[in-house]
């Protein structure tokens, strides 16, 4: 079993499960008035991140969710970039990127970043060779279609056997490049071209994707699969979130991405006592 995974100049102990907090600089998140302002208010959300127990903070620009509309190269550069720097030179943290832009993922590892988090799983052209000489981790995603079509009709005849194919092939072309295994991270992406059956059949069956031998990362935290369990809203997907978190690092996640640090560290802390017991 991997215990460490090597992030550019961070090493991630993952004996246990870790928290990778949800840091968007979208302007829908943080809207008011200028660029100062912006990466103010997303390094203090940050600090507040890591005091709560966040090992990793994953920086995004782009919105991945279903029918957000597409961010120009430049603006998603400028927004995400400062961030990564600040929070590389001011807290040492181990800050991850969230884009499938080649030119951001070289810029954001020149910049400290340790791991880039692709929910494109590198496909884009020149997305492998804009990371492949670095020491940074990588987290491929799965996805079924594009953010804009992806939730209206995803279709499987076996969802679990089709996503660890999908593994094999992106780890095959990682391999290609020189990458080793030990810089990847699988993510079977909850809620990218999934129904909710695809989603629940992928939470129970998680273990499954541990015959990779590579660190599974899991993002469940307020996502509209929540939304149709408990026909709630997204501001009451607390308690299913952290629900939903458990669940995945009972079945072996080793990562998990989420908005609520500090709640989810409670209940990781709960699963852990009763493990080490
Ligand atoms: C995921 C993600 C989002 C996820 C990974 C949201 C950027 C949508 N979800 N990255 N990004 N895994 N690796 O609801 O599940 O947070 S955006």
């Amino acid at each position: 079993m991997i215990s460490t995974l090597r992030c550019g100049k961070y090493q991630l102990d993952l004996t246990a499960p870790v928290v990778m907090g949800v840091l968007n600089v979208t302007p829908d998140s943080f809207s008011d008035g200028g660029q100062f302002n912006r990466v103010d208010k997303a390094l203090a959300h940050a600090r507040q991140m890591l005091m709560d127990g966040a090992k990793i903070v994953d920086v995004g620009g782009e919105s991945t969710r279903p029918g957000a509309a597409a961010v120009s190269l430049q603006e998603e550069m400028d927004r995400v970039c400062p961030v990564v720097e600040a929070l590389v030179a001011e807290h040492n943290a181990l800050v991850s990127v969230d884009t499938s832009s080649p030119k951001l993922m070289a810029e954001a590892v020149r910049l400290g970043a340790g791991i880039v988090n692709d929910v494109r799983a590198f496909q884009r052209e020149g997305a492998i060779e804009a990371v492949a000489g670095s020491d940074a981790a990588l987290c491929m995603m799965h996805m079924q279609g594009q953010p804009v079509f992806m939730q209206q009709a995803p279709l499987y005849e076996n969802v679990i056997e089709e996503v660890g194919a999908f593994f094999e092939m992106r780890i095959r072309a990682m391999w290609q490049a020189g990458i080793p295994s030990s810089r990847l991270i699988l993510d079977p992406g909850f809620g990218f071209g999934k129904s909710l059956g695809h989603n629940l059949t992928i939470l129970r069956q998680l273990a499954d994707f541990l015959k990779f031998n590579v660190p599974v990362l899991a993002g469940l935290s307020r996502k509209s699969m929540l939304g149709l369990i408990l026909d709630k809203p997204v501001e009451e997907r607390l308690i299913g979130s952290v629900s939903a978190a458990l669940l995945a690092a009972q079945n072996g996640a080793k990562i998990l991405r989420v908005h609520d640090v500090a709640e989810t560290m409670d209940a990781l802390k709960v699963w852990q006592a009763v493990l080490d017991r």
